[in-house]
């Protein structure tokens, strides 16, 4: 192997170390999305991760969105055959922890939606955690 096929190969993992150094020590909120609603909806609902790469124990205390009347944390539980949804009012997230927001478990619930939710159009939310501060991300809406 030549020295220039050497360095061709190098560059893709450079860039990958790069882009997960970035990440380390670190919590973030990635691939967030949302159900497309129809017209007249009055909710919605969003799936994101919370990748909690920090070495300490954090909490999720708030959701703000401009597109709905209020934000909150739901989980699915299945009680006696019937599928229920539950507030989670403070969603702690360990040191390393990954969470996993899902359909049928962890949902971002979004109750009086001042339009309906389009897909392929995107928006934002903030996540605000007690450790972490604020975390500010784009959300995608899809069928
Ligand atoms: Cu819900």
């Amino acid at each position: 192997m030549n020295m220039r096929r050497l360095a061709v190969l190098a560059l893709p993992l450079a860039l990958l170390l790069a882009a997960s150094s970035a990440m380390a020590g670190e919590l973030s909120v990635t691939y967030a999305w949302a159900r497309a609603t129809p017209p007249g909806a009055a909710m919605g609902v969003i799936y994101l991760r919370i990748d909690n790469g920090s070495t300490k124990s954090d909490r999720l205390l708030k959701l703000r969105t401009s597109v709905a009347a209020s934000a909150d944390v739901h989980r699915t539980e299945i009680v006696d055959d019937i599928a229920r949804m539950r507030e989670v009012a403070v969603l702690h997230v360990a040191p390393g922890e990954k969470v996993e927001f899902a359909p049928g478990g962890l949902h971002v619930m979004l109750m009086g939606l001042k339009k309906p939710l389009v897909a392929g159009k995107t928006f934002e939310i903030e996540l605000v955690f007690e450790v972490a501060g604020p975390r500010r991300v784009v959300v995608s809406i899809r069928d």
